[in-house]
């Protein structure tokens, strides 16, 4: 695979690496992540092979790449989940190595298994390694082991009476989790003795829909933690860094929404990082670890951290990491796949700035978080200082309601968290989608409150969020929408997307881009 040469190492004009880097990847993936993969590619001087299901194929992914294959119908198991198909594509189209992305194949051991067999590196680690974190409890056992912190809690799959000998020791509340898990399904929070035995059931008949597993495992709840997890790098030769931590405590239905390094916790208490940091490569290096991973951290209240689990992918939260470090972690997942050493220690880490990335869905959030996939009929971007956008698409294209309804991850950088904030302020107020409904105004509302301004941030945040707020006044009557309707359109025409004087209401606010459509 690998060839040695004097000076240029292939036939592609313009390489001159001493080692031969692929020529060709195929990025298994789609949206957001596969444009994402595609740009590093591409100034690597690497060619990208892009795969597409039906919905997809006037996607970005697949304009943007120099090569397409089609792999089947709009249904995942029936497109990108489909191993053999995404390795004849590879074969066909000469690809040497794959990019799996996130989600999809991207922890899955067979795939990273079946790639190896064909003769296709997989980029990102071993099948052991995915397979040894896939376990949650295995994982556990692996955290244990390396000495890292984890929340007390059974490292097997309980039975009931084990549930319930594990709670009369270490007391209520306790959280049941699914041995096969992670996002949060198959999770039950048990109160009290009498809670129990139908927690457990239901526990276990959903973590038997789910994962096809019904192993249980149950820990001590920790209240309001917050999520923070610390970014990996390793190459093949045993050499491994991590690149500091991303606060990732707002979420919402086990999905993270805004995502910031440095964290504002870990910014007040800078030895958290090292010790986090450490921790994370203990846990990892024990599991054999190599390219990109993530280790996920629970934080209490009283700043004692836990590990929770391993990402065994790069994470769609990724571009904070690379705005405050300056690395490309695709770059350096590429290299390492290709077998060279990592080029740095940690002593050359080092972290600038701050950095806030909030994820822009086609959804409702003031109608439970509705999907709203749909036709993109104007498209105007922000731009200027600090703004970066991680986007899959424009104008005139349908949003597939097949798939992950991510449109874009908005990430600015700034010199201070508070000026981070101010600056994703600006930048959602530029960002103009028509057509659809999206978060942007809700991410605004956010930003703007004195609780994430303090940086006061926990798991529970969001659903605080709602109460908090001022319930909504009842709409106003026809007239005063009329009279606003106007007023609202002569501003626009004015200077498109100029920002109206102050919203007289909050549900002026959440309404206002519907009332112009
Ligand atoms: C916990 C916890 C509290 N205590 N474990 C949620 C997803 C799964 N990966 C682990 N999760 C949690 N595990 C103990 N012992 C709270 C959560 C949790 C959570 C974790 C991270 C981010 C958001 C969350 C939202 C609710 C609950």
């Amino acid at each position: 695979m690998l060839l040695w040469a004097g000076f240029a190492c292939c036939a592609s004009p313009g390489c001159y690496n001493s080692i031969c880097m692929f020529r060709k990847v195929l990025i298994a993936n789609r949206g957001e992540i596969a444009v994402r993969v595609i740009r590093t590619l591409r100034e690597m001087g690497i060619g990208s092979v892009a795969v597409y299901s039906d919905p997809d194929r006037t996607s970005l992914h697949v304009r943007m790449a120099d090569e397409a294959e089609r792999l089947g119908p709009g249904p995942s198991a029936e497109s990108y989940l489909r191993i053999d198909r995404i390795l004849d594509a590879a074969r066909k189209h000469g690809a040497e190595a794959i990019h799996p992305g996130y989600g999809f194949l991207s922890e899955n051991a067979d795939f990273a298994a079946a790639c190896e067999d064909a003769g296709i590196v997989f980029i990102g680690p071993s099948a052991a390694s995915i397979r040894a974190m896939g376990s949650k409890t295995a994982a556990r056992r692996t955290a244990i082991a390396a000495g890292a912190p984890v929340v007390p809690g059974t490292d097997q799959p309980v039975t009931l009476a084990e549930l319930r000998a594990f709670a009369a020791t270490h007391g209520y509340p306790v959280l049941l989790k699914a041995v096969a898990g992670g996002g949060g399904k198959g999770m039950r929070r048990v109160d009290s003795e009498d809670e129990l035995e139908s927690a457990f059931r239901n526990a276990s008949s959903e973590a038997e829909r789910a994962f096809r597993s019904a192993e249980i495992y149950v820990e001590k709840l920790i209240e309001r933690p917050r999520h923070i997890e610390i970014q990996l790098l390793g190459d093949q030769h045993g050499n491994m860094v991590h690149l500091g931590e991303r606060e990732c405590s707002i979420q919402r239905r086990h999905q993270k929404v805004i995502e910031e390094c440095p964290s504002p916790l870990v910014a007040l208490y800078p030895e958290m990082r090292r010790e986090m940091g450490e921790a994370a490569i203990r846990a990892a290096r024990a599991a054999g670890y190599y390219n990109a991973g993530t280790v996920e951290f629970l934080v209490d209240q009283d700043r004692r951290f836990y590990f929770l689990e391993m990402n065994t992918r790069l994470q769609v939260e990724h571009p904070v990491t690379e705005l405050v470090t300056g690395l490309d972690l695709v770059r350096h997942q590429v290299n390492i796949a290709a077998g060279e050493r990592l080029p740095f220690t940690q002593e050359e880490i080092a972290w600038r700035g701050s950095a806030i990335e909030c994820r822009i869905y086609a959804e409702d959030p003031y109608n439970d978080f509705l999907p709203y996939p749909g036709k993109i009929t104007r498209l105007r971007r922000p731009l200027g200082p600090g703004v970066r956008i991680d986007g899959c698409i424009y104008e005139g294209w349908v949003v597939p309601m097949e798939y992950d309804p991510l449109l874009a991850k908005l990430t600015v950088w700034a010199d201070t968290r508070e000026h981070a904030s101010e600056r994703l302020i600006r930048a959602l107020g530029e960002y103009d989608v028509a057509g659809i409904r999206t978060n942007i105004a809700f991410f605004r509302q956010i930003l703007e409150d004195p609780e994430f301004r303090a940086g006061h941030l926990h798991t529970g945040f969001i659903d605080e969020f709602f109460a908090r707020r001022v319930p909504c006044e009842a709409p106003p009557d026809f007239a005063t929408v009329a009279v606003l309707v106007a007023a609202l359109h002569t501003a626009r025409n004015k200077a498109d997307a100029a920002p109206v004087a102050s919203a007289a209401s909050r549900w002026l606010e959440a309404g206002r881009g519907d009332l112009l459509r």
